[in-house]
């Protein structure tokens, strides 16, 4: 049963959302306090879309947190485990934030504009308030804020002639996870080879909202011929794709090597950052749980809205906190935290869901 949210001022529009609305949005989820589109014509139909051709995606969601000053780069790398040493000024990185526990606190991309200017691009949790925080109590030289930033995801296999016909050929050259700065009428915007799915694309850093639409008509005029649609993050591509959302697959109660994130994680000799010691002994010792991608046998299910508990002989080896049915793969595909000892491929397990108990495998890696 899906229910409607009630508009109010603290649930923020984008700059987007008159384009979003005319466009014929279907239902919404609330994002770091701003709408985030999930359905526009119905969920199968935007996947079987996005996998053929190109869409527009308003993810202002995605907020920036600007690190600015002196002390930007040393703050960073307190912030992660990942090193950031060799880091480019046109590159954006996948980074785990941990607190002092080793605790996940967001999984954000970090933007480097230069040494002394960042931007973190986070995932669903106020991480301003931490980033400030320290600042703060680090007394470090470094402004941190939310710029006017919204970023907008042109995603799918036609993105790339999409994005040309708007900003010229040189988008082309852009690399997987760089950035290059391209003119847009009277002003200029970030682009990078990113985005929250499998199928290629770019994300456009808007800065300045009053820009917004004249880019989200732009890239729609253009994409005549092209069979552009407005889009946004599918929950069943980005579960075959092993995209992890922060608040489903992985909390605050996870740590980055639970997630599968330690291949961002090797802390490099003379690195020193927050959750280290945590990190360290979780890497010796081995981790208690792990995520994995799982396989659920049967017909269609409903949406994970409270996690469903995965059994084996009766008892709980751990929980399902993303599904959907996969029309490409014919099966129920889900993301699941696997306690140790019941994680290897092929093992066969059972998931209490709404609908009944299911039996269910787990798989080598995820199907994209
Ligand atoms: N783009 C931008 N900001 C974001 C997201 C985004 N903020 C919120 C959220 N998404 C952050 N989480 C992710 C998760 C996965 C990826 C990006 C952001 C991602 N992963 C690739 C993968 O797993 O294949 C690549 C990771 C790598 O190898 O570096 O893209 O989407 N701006």
């Amino acid at each position: 049963m899906a229910h409607f949210i009630s508009p109010s001022r603290r649930v923020r529009d984008t700059p987007f959302t008159q384009g979003v609305e005319a466009a014929g949005v279907k239902a919404y989820t609330v994002y770091n306090r701003m709408l985030l589109p999930t359905v526009f014509e119905n969920v199968e139909f935007d996947y079987h879309h996005l996998k053929a051709h190109v869409q527009v995606w308003d993810v202002s969601v995605e907020r920036q947190v600007e690190l600015n000053g002196p002390d930007a780069a040393k703050l960073m790398q307190l912030l992660t485990p990942r090193d950031l040493r060799k880091m480019q000024s046109d590159q954006c990185y996948y980074m785990p934030i941990v607190d002092n526990e080793g605790k996940m606190l967001n999984d954000p991309l970090a933007i480097k504009h230069s040494d002394t200017r960042w931007w973190i691009s986070i995932a669903d949790s106020d991480l301003l308030f931490w980033v400030k925080g320290l600042a703060y109590g680090l007394g470090l030289e470094v402004n941190v804020f939310e710029p006017d930033v919204s970023p907008l995801a042109v995603q799918g296999p036609k993105s790339d002639e999409l994005m040309e016909r708007v900003f010229g050929s040189s988008v082309r050259d852009i690399r997987f996870f760089r950035q290059k700065r391209l003119a847009f009428a009277d002003t200029s915007f970030i682009v990078a080879r990113s985005g929250y799915s499998k199928q290629g694309g770019f994300e456009i850093y808007v800065e300045d909202g009053q820009y917004g639409m004249a880019l989200w008509d732009a890239l729609f005029k253009a994409g005549e011929g092209l069979n552009v649609r407005p889009g946004c993050p599918n929950l069943i591509e980005r579960i075959e794709g092993g995209l992890l959302s922060y608040g489903n697959d992985m909390t605050m109660e996870n740590t980055p090597l639970e997630c599968g994130l330690g291949k961002f994680c090797k802390p490099a000799e003379g690195l020193d950052h927050i959750g280290k010691e945590a990190l360290d002994l979780e890497a010796s010792k081995g981790s208690a749980r792990q995520i994995r991608a799982i396989s659920i046998h049967g017909a269609p299910l409903t949406p994970v809205r409270t996690s469903w508990p995965l059994m084996r002989n009766g008892l709980q080896v751990g929980q399902i906190t993303s599904a959907a049915w996969s029309p490409d793969f014919g099966t129920n595909v889900s993301i699941g935290m696997v306690d140790a000892g019941h994680w290897e491929a092929g093992t066969e397990l059972s998931v209490e869901t709404p609908e009944g108990p299911r039996e269910a495998r787990i798989e080598e890696g995820f199907w994209i």
